[in-house]
């Protein structure tokens, strides 16, 4: 299984090339190399956000947009376990989802596998989750950290929302949140009162990890 593979992974997907994407995929779970499955995780992103141009730009149209995204959730599902440690989960909770509007979750799925690979519990609520949805969550769980991912523009302001219900309910002072997906910024994150914005999984993994080491 080479590097070479994994680049040629971006091209299969570009080229909607899915017996190709399979096969690749196949040949690096089979190694069980977990690097390697990092690899072919950032190779699908990046490749997504070609897909991303090109849909902006109208050369591909609906159709091709929601194959990619097939393709590559498929990929990503059969990738996934090879990062997750099998070890003991003892850094805390986060409760995790996608705001309500938007249904996109590859990029919530990955942040979701590096963090449980960190040693969090991870409790998903998956897409187009509500107030409510989110509220009941962090009273259920009191998790370290609530997660928020978000990447339409259109679905962004549920975010404020959702932080201004948890102050509402006298949720948020115990509580971290942190936001991220492409529609999010470093100063929308702040504007809306969230504690972190990620611009990327480790990087919010890594912000996590050091909340739940906090005294
Ligand atoms: Co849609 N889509 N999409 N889409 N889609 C975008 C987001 C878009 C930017 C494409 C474009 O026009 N250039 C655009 C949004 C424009 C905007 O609002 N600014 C768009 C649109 C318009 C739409 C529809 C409205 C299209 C339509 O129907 N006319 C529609 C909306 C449906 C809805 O949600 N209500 C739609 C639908 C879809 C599909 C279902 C076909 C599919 C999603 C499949 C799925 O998720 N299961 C899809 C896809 C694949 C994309 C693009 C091409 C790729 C998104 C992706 O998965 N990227 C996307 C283009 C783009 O993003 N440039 C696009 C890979 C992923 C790994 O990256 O999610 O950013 P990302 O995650 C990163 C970081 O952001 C970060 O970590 C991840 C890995 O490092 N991160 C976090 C993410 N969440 C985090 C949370 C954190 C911390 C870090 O803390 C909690």
């Amino acid at each position: 299984m080479s590097v070479q593979l994994i680049d040629e992974l971006m091209a299969a997907l570009l080229d909607l090339d899915k017996p190709n994407v399979v096969k690749i995929v196949d040949a690096t779970t089979a190694s069980g190399d977990p690097d390697l499955a990092k690899r072919a995780i950032d190779s699908i992103a990046a490749a997504l956000q070609v897909v991303g141009t090109r849909f902006q730009e109208g050369e591909w149209f609906l159709d091709e947009l929601v194959y990619s995204g097939e393709i590559a959730k498929e990929a990503m599902e059969e990738l996934s376990p090879l990062l997750r440690d099998e070890g003991e989960t003892s850094a805390g909770t986060i409760v995790i989802g996608t705001i309500v509007g938007d249904l996109h979750d590859l990029g919530k799925n990955i942040f979701m596998n590096y963090a449980s690979s960190a040693g969090l519990e991870v409790i998903d609520l998956g897409v187009n989750v509500g107030i409510e949805d989110f509220t009941r969550a962090v009273v259920d769980h009191r998790p370290v950290a609530l997660g928020i991912s978000c990447l339409l523009t259109s679905a962004a302001g549920g975010i404020g929302r959702v932080i201004e219900a948890l102050s509402d309910a006298g949720l948020r002072s115990s509580l971290k949140i942190i936001v991220g997906g492409a529609a999010i910024t470093e100063a929308f994150a702040n504007d809306v009162g969230a504690d972190a914005f990620a611009p990327d999984a480790v990087t919010g993994t890594d912000i996590i990890r050091s909340w739940s080491s906090e005294p």
